[in-house]
């Protein structure tokens, strides 16, 4: 079974549903049930007619209530990109009843279009060719499934990236975040001190973001709103010592994470790396263990413009873990597997929405489910 097969079984559709689908591929795969056994047979026993042998596997676990409300979190973030990419998909199978080189050719240009990225999509490409030779496909119909498993496996890819936050076990945990200008770093600190409060976390929001105009005040206006503690200087401050007085109350406050704003501006790539190597020292100096994360805020509605922001700051600085915010504001989709090749940092959280909610830890499962649901 294709991993999508296993993913759709896993999240898709009403309890009920999921029970019959059990019992229909149990039917498929278990001659020897007759019809008198089926009648007679709870769910239960269906599944340990599938879990024998080879299809272990292939076992479903019910999902927990917050696994569920994540299910629908992804389904409703992705619903532009469905429109959009994957309903480009799913006409580009319509029109051809074989797979031929101009099918190809409209199958690279959607998924270069998606943002996948133009390395991802020529190995993705290679990939197919090589499947269709071996397995001799000739149905568009029966390649959709085999694209969506070669995708996953793209993301996948023998490494484990992992998205848990690396917090400090023996200190303070701060936690730096940068990008530049308006791709969401204020209100994604905002909604991840909100998830961190909901664990008994004690937060304090450090406004490390002195350039710009009003930038401290927004964050000061959040720290009001989730109900966590706030250190801000005045505009125009250093935002080093800014940080360093940030540490300092927070630790007096006996706070547990700090998160701190930073500028967004990237004209200058010298005056921002040193910037962001003095933060640095100032957490080491400061912190046993020195900063756990500084995560990449990047809008992922910017497509391959976010992508190129992300080589930048790799370049710069020690980037632990990306956040994508917007994904909800994109119809392409694609650019999780770009940022997977083509920078090779984790995402860590992703944006789907503007409440705080919306912001969830990424996963792979629910992100390709979520894109691909109605396809196959
Ligand atoms: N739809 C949607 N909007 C988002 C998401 N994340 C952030 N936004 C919006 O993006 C806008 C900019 O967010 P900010 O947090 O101010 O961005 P910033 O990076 O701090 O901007 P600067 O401080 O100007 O550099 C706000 O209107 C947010 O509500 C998301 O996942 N989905
Ligand atoms: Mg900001």
């Amino acid at each position: 079974m294709g991993i999508f097969s296993k993913l759709k079984k896993m999240f898709g559709g009403t309890e009920e549903e999921k029970e019959e689908k059990v019992v229909d591929e149990t039917l498929e795969s278990e001659e020897e049930i007759d019809d008198e056994n089926l009648e007679d047979s709870e769910v239960e026993d269906d599944e340990e007619e599938i879990t024998e042998e080879d299809n272990i596997d292939e076992e479903v676990e019910p999902l927990t209530e917050e696994k569920k409300e994540k299910v629908k979190i992804y389904d409703k973030g992705l619903s532009k990109s469905r429109g959009g990419f994957v309903s480009k998909l799913q006409d580009l199978t319509r029109r051809y009843s074989k797979i031929n080189e101009d099918y190809f050719d409209e199958l690279e240009e959607i998924l270069i279009m998606a943002d996948v990225g133009v390395n991802t999509v020529m190995e993705l490409i290679e990939k197919l060719k090589k499947r269709v030779n071996d397995d001799k496909i000739t149905d568009p119909e029966e390649l959709k499934e085999v694209l969506v498993d070669e995708m996953f496996i793209i993301y996948v890819n023998d490494e484990i990236l992992t998205n848990k936050i690396n917090y400090n076990d023996k200190d303070i945990s701060v936690i730096l975040f940068v990008g530049v200008n308006g791709v969401g770093k204020t209100t994604t600190i905002a909604k991840i001190a909100s998830k961190l409060k909901k664990e008994n976390k004690k937060v304090m929001l450090v406004a490390g973001d002195t350039f710009r105009a009003g930038a401290v005040e927004q964050l000061r206006e959040w720290s009001e709103r989730v109900g966590t503690s706030f250190y801000g200087g005045n505009e125009k401050d250093d935002p080093s010592s800014v940080l360093y007085d940030g540490i300092v109350k927070a630790k007096e406050e006996d706070c547990d994470v700090v998160l701190v704003d930073t500028a967004g501006r990237l004209q200058n790539k010298v005056n921002l790396m040193h910037e962001l190597e003095k933060m640095n020292n100032v957490i080491s100096k400061l912190v046993d263990g020195g900063c756990c994360e500084t995560l990449l805020v990047i809008d992922a509605t910017t497509g391959q413009n976010g992508i190129s922001q992300a080589k930048a700051f790799k370049e710069i600085t020690n980037i632990t873990g990306i956040v994508l915010t917007k994904m909800d504001g994109t119809a392409k989709g694609g650019i999780v597997l770009a940022i997977k090749s083509e920078v090779g940092i984790p995402v860590k959280y992703i944006g789907l929405g503007e409440k705080e909610e919306d912001l969830v830890s990424f996963d792979i499962e629910n992100y390709i489910y979520g894109l691909f649901k109605d396809m196959i």
